[in-house]
């Protein structure tokens, strides 16, 4: 009877934990959280599109129960309102992880993990180890920005190029433009840099107002990093014929004239991969992952029609040689 009634009770037991589990995963709803628009900010755009992708992948071949669902959510352009928002987001509680991306995230994520602990948080551009409830992955900017300085130096004729940022981040000064300066200065040690910033990631009226103004002073060649306010340097480029160099996706498109390189990274195909990961329960949570060229996601785009035909022959394969550098370990470039 002792027997029975053991058996009878691993059953049930088993029943419960089955069922508890298929809950689980019945439940998994993933919300990407966009901190700005998407438009305009190609890392934004591809955190979505790639988290799309993976969630379609694994609901093709599921039924109703055992599909993924997918909220994205954008935060806006107001940076004072993103704690509060994420902090809403989480506290409905529905959603199994929560998405998202740039390095000022895991600062808002870390302190509701203690509130939270049952919610998970991937960010992508971002780096940050110890919490067993934050994965990261950040993309080697150091790589991508020398790539970026170092045609800049090659293809200025004033040997004054800038950088327009939307705002001042650690990420941006002490990696993206000492990286943007260090291959500038590699190419042609006498490569002045200048720096401006917008103050937003919107305001494409700035965004032209500090083109126009650094094209007076020389400069001719200008890297914008700035989401909408883009927009307006990319104007300026066409009005005053200058260079620009491109940051996170191919941006030859935008002006076919002008546009003499893009160093992207593989947003898209990152949080596809990581959100694959996610759904096979195989994130090393607590862990930061750093790629770069040599992992395949920074790459510099060598084979646009427009990089061929507004940058000369012995420019590119300069470029060719280094990046080639890079991915031999020849060139290192840690961040
Ligand atoms: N990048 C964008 O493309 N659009 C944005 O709205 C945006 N907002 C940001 C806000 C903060 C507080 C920080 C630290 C970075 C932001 N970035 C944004 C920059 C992004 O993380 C990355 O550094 C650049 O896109 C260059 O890869």
């Amino acid at each position: 009877m002792k027997k029975i009634i053991k058996i009878f009770a691993i059953i049930l037991f088993s029943i419960i934990l089955a069922s508890c589990t298929a809950k689980k995963k019945e439940s998994r709803f993933i919300a990407v959280f966009a901190p700005g628009i998407l438009a305009d900010s190609p890392t934004y755009a591809m955190l979505a599109e790639g988290v799309k992708q993976a969630v379609d992948e694994y609901n093709k071949d599921r039924t109703d129960s055992r599909t993924v669902k997918l909220e994205v959510i954008e935060a806006g352009t107001n940076q004072a309102e993103w704690g509060a928002k994420l902090t809403a987001l989480t506290a409905e509680m529905k959603y199994s992880v929560i998405i998202t991306s740039n390095p000022s995230m895991p600062d808002l994520a870390e302190p509701l993990t203690q509130q939270f602990p049952e919610q998970k948080y991937i960010i992508l551009d971002a780096e940050k180890t110890g919490n067993r409830n934050i994965a990261t992955v950040c993309y080697n900017q150091r790589e991508q920005s020398y790539l970026n300085g170092y045609i800049a130096g090659l293809m200025s004729k004033s040997r004054k190029i800038g950088l327009i940022a939307a705002q001042e981040y650690p990420v941006m000064n002490e990696i993206i433009l000492p990286g943007f300066t260090e291959g500038a200065k590699a190419a042609d040690k006498l490569t002045d840099v200048d720096f401006r910033i917008v103050g937003n990631w919107y305001n494409a009226s700035k965004g032209k107002e500090l083109a126009d103004a650094m094209y007076k002073t020389g400069i001719d060649v200008i890297l914008p990093i700035c989401g909408g306010a883009s927009q307006g340097v990319i104007t300026s480029a066409k009005e005053n014929n200058f260079y620009l160099t491109w940051f996170d996706s191919n941006g030859f498109s935008k002006a076919p004239q002008n546009v003499i390189a893009s160093s992207v990274i593989k947003q898209t195909e990152m949080a596809a991969w990581i959100t694959h990961e996610y759904l096979a329960d195989e994130i090393e949570w607590g862990t930061a992952k750093t790629v770069g060229i040599k992992e395949g996601y920074v790459d510099f785009i060598q084979d646009d029609p427009a990089y061929i035909s507004n940058v000369p022959q012995n420019v590119r394969s300069r470029m060719a040689e280094i990046i080639e550098d890079i991915k031999a370990g020849n060139l290192s470039l840690p961040q």
